[in-house]
């Protein structure tokens, strides 16, 4: 019943519409309407309320709610199966859990808080309540498995177009999977496939969005390599437009893409924002380190790196973490 009071004062648009009205279309009293409207006022939502004109919302408040989302969400495929946690263990755990038992593509789930937010090599992600955007979207491409390392590059381009929309910042791209503002990360992007040799079954994209945090949410350790759109900007982002638009732009690439399978514009762009050639880089993998020059993406979107000894090594994402020669960049 909130979400059916919430939906008629987002279906008005702003403008008043009277206790009467919603308590007929919906058969409960007014009174009760009433107090669906107060509970909503205390959730935060800002509610003008006008003898004989009715109610009118003037804002929602930036808790990331279901019904004000999907109100939002203009796309058709990507998010429109919603859920949104207040606390999870990690939105991929969940994305994964539903992807196994037959969740649509475009299934998004999202969460104020992660518990065990992860990131790549079993490494944690640190997810604090209500400052960012932690949400995994689950995808059923039909392209072979190893092509999965370029949806990661796909989103990344969509993902760097929005937040440089949104907020006019440079903002750059360090291969694989990192999305950069002023040498610092703002947003990391799991990719986690689940296949076998010829085909995938899904793909969970996990991202992490550092949208409103502040310098004290940082761990000390991180201070130096990690930022948020807050601290870039000295402005709050409203989340929610953030989510939207880049499901938006993830549908649209994504679909260009699987119907075209026109990858090179994608690679393009990336090449455009990339931090990360044309630099030294050091290359960290499971059992060996070497030092190296980026040289260019390959056509799957694996880094190619040029060694001292002059030869060129493929370096595939997902198991190899690169680092500039002078610090994270
Ligand atoms: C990533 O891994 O960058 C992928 C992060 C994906 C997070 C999202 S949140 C929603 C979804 N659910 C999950 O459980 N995960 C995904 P990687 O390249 O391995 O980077 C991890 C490293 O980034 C850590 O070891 C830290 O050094 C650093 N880090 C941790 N939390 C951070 C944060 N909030 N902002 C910037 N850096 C962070």
């Amino acid at each position: 019943m909130r979400n059916k009071v919430l939906k008629a004062l987002l279906d008005s648009k702003g403008s008043f519409i009277s206790g009467e009205t919603i308590s007929s279309s919906m058969g409960i009293t007014r009174a009760a309407i009433w107090k669906h409207i107060k509970s909503l006022q205390h959730e935060g939502f800002i509610i003008e309320t006008k003898p004989r004109l009715g109610y009118r919302l003037v804002r929602i408040p930036d808790i990331l709610d279901r019904t004000a989302l999907l109100e939002s969400i203009d796309t058709i495929i990507m998010g429109r199966n919603l859920e949104i946690y207040d606390i999870i263990d990690s939105t991929n755990n969940r994305a994964r859990e539903l992807a196994l038992a037959d969740a649509p593509e475009g299934t998004l789930i999202v969460a104020e808080t992660q518990l065990k937010g992860r990131g790549r090599l079993g490494r944690s992600w640190i997810s604090p309540k209500g400052k960012g955007i932690w949400m995994s979207l689950v995808l059923r491409p039909d392209i072979p498995p190893d092509k999965a390392p370029g949806i990661t590059t796909l989103v990344a381009v969509a993902i760097r177009r929005v937040l440089n929309q949104l907020t006019g910042l440079d903002i750059g791209i360090k291969w694989p999977n990192d999305i950069i503002v002023n040498g610092r990360k703002v947003c990391g992007i799991l990719t986690e496939m689940h296949g076998d040799m010829d085909k995938i079954y899904y793909i969970v994209v996990g991202i992490g969005i550092n949208a409103n945090l502040e310098e004290s949410d940082f761990p000390a350790e991180l201070t130096k390599t990690a930022t948020s759109l807050y601290i870039s900007t000295g402005q709050t982002v409203d989340r929610r437009s953030v989510i939207v638009q880049i499901m938006k732009e993830i549908e649209n690439i994504y679909y260009q893409y699987i119907k075209y399978g026109n990858f090179e514009a994608i690679l393009d762009e990336c090449r455009r924002y990339s931090v990360t050639l044309n630099k030294p880089v050091i290359v960290i993998g499971r059992d060996e380190e070497f030092e190296g020059f980026a040289i260019n993406f390959d056509t799957d979107g694996s880094l190619l790196v040029k060694k001292q000894d002059g030869t060129i090594t493929k370096v595939i994402s997902g198991d190899v973490s690169v680092r500039g020669r002078e610090g994270y960049v």
